[in-house]
């Protein structure tokens, strides 16, 4: 089984993450891992301190010359911002965000106990313990990609995008978008709200290509893979919905043109000319390409704050305002994409075993070979 945790301060010293359960015999590049961790940081809208951060991670263990030996994996990542204890104390909750809910949880007088690990500079961990999840997975064949599809009121227009359509766009658009059009209202929407000292939330997608079938089970709650998925993507910071294939949408349509037909062709086996489902069946993957979407909602941290209430003289006054991003719905897209290679990751390793990369591969290939002759 495939764990891990995450510690550290958004302006302590460092993110600190311990991986266990990562096969042994996996050759990691870390530019990889840099790579994934300097997406994160892109997407217009986001805030200063990404100005500050040049985030890369330092490999403190369970490696010996680039390969993985079964050992607990440990990575960390320096903040350049480290100033937590000059930072000033905060008493002025801000709507939406962790501040008042976490006082009077942890009995704390001060709110920035709270949002410094609160904040969303925690999912430096996740995107580097993702990127290390996406190594494992290219190994057998499995790659992830995401693309936004709303920011406020604009919407990507772009449908049946090819995968290497959508691997494109986040490279070539700011906003990750891959409809150009698209692209540009977004920008619009961001430098309007950004004037208007407001935020911005919006929609993802993730598709997952190249999965085999049966990852995940029927047999137990907590083994159906779409369950596990959707609560890694619910756990990022701000999102607010989430689903698979038609989803939402899939309540208003009939059975009759809801559900993915099954055919069967000699050099392909069984496949679908659709993909409501999203890729998943009875939380089990299908075969088909997996498709998530996620809803964010506006950061909660507006130059122009919202009426609050001051946690010690509990008057009237308006919430505090930190310095923050207008718009992070390109690096939750991208964030999406890791917590979502660490959910597959771990149900490949559930199914093939998962002490070494060399087990894994043969029983992947009896597996595969399995499912062909059936
Ligand atoms: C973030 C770092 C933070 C914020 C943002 C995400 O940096 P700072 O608070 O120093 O500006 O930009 O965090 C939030 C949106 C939040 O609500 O806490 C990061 O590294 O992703």
């Amino acid at each position: 089984m495939l764990r891990y945790l995450t510690s550290g301060e958004s302006h302590g010293k460092c993110m600190l993450t311990i991986i266990d359960g990562i096969p042994a015999g996996l050759y990691v590049d870390k530019s990889i891992i840099d790579l994934e961790l300097a997406r994160r940081m892109l997407g217009k809208g986001r805030g200063k301190r990404m100005t500050i951060e040049s985030d890369r991670v330092e490999i403190l263990s369970g490696l010996r010359k680039d390969r993985t030996i079964g050992s607990p994996v440990s990575f960390l990542v320096r903040n350049m911002d480290s100033s937590i204890d000059k930072l000033p104390k905060v008493y002025e909750p801000r709507p939406g965000h962790a501040d008042l809910s976490g006082v009077l949880k942890y009995n704390l007088s001060d709110i920035r106990d709270v949002l410094e690990r609160a904040s969303a500079r925690e999912t430096v961990s996740r995107v580097a313990v993702g990127a290390l999840c996406k190594i494992l997975l290219a190994e057998f064949g499995i790659t992830v990609v995401s693309h936004v599809t709303a920011i406020g009121a604009a919407v990507s227009k772009a449908k049946n995008l090819t995968f290497e359509k959508i691997a494109a766009s986040s490279v070539k658009s700011p906003v990750m978008c891959a409809d150009a059009k698209a692209s540009a209202s977004m920008c619009r929407e961001i430098d309007k709200a950004m004037a208007a000292g407001d935020t911005l939330g919006g929609i993802f997608e993730i598709l997952v290509h190249g999965v085999p079938p049966g990852l995940g089970s029927y047999a137990q709650w907590d083994r159906r893979i779409d369950a596990n998925i959707a609560r890694a993507i619910m756990s990022i910071q701000a999102i607010k919905g989430v689903d698979f294939g038609a989803g939402f949408e899939s309540a208003g349509l009939k059975g009759s043109l809801a559900h993915d037909e099954i055919f069967y062709d000699k050099r392909k086996g069984f496949y679908r000319k659709s993909n409501n489902a999203g890729g998943i069946e009875g939380g089990m993957t299908t075969g088909e390409d997996i498709i998530i979407k996620a809803a964010m909602k506006p950061i909660s941290t507006l130059r122009k704050p919202l009426s609050s209430v001051d946690i010690r003289t509990k008057k009237r006054v308006m919430a505090t305002v930190e310095r923050s991003d207008v718009c992070a719905v390109p690096a939750a897209a991208v964030i999406g994409e890791a917590v979502s290679s660490i959910e597959i990751a771990n149900s490949l390793i559930e199914k093939f075993g998962g002490d070494s990369i060399s087990e894994m591969r043969r029983n992947y290939n009896g597996y595969l070979a399995q499912v062909k002759r059936f």
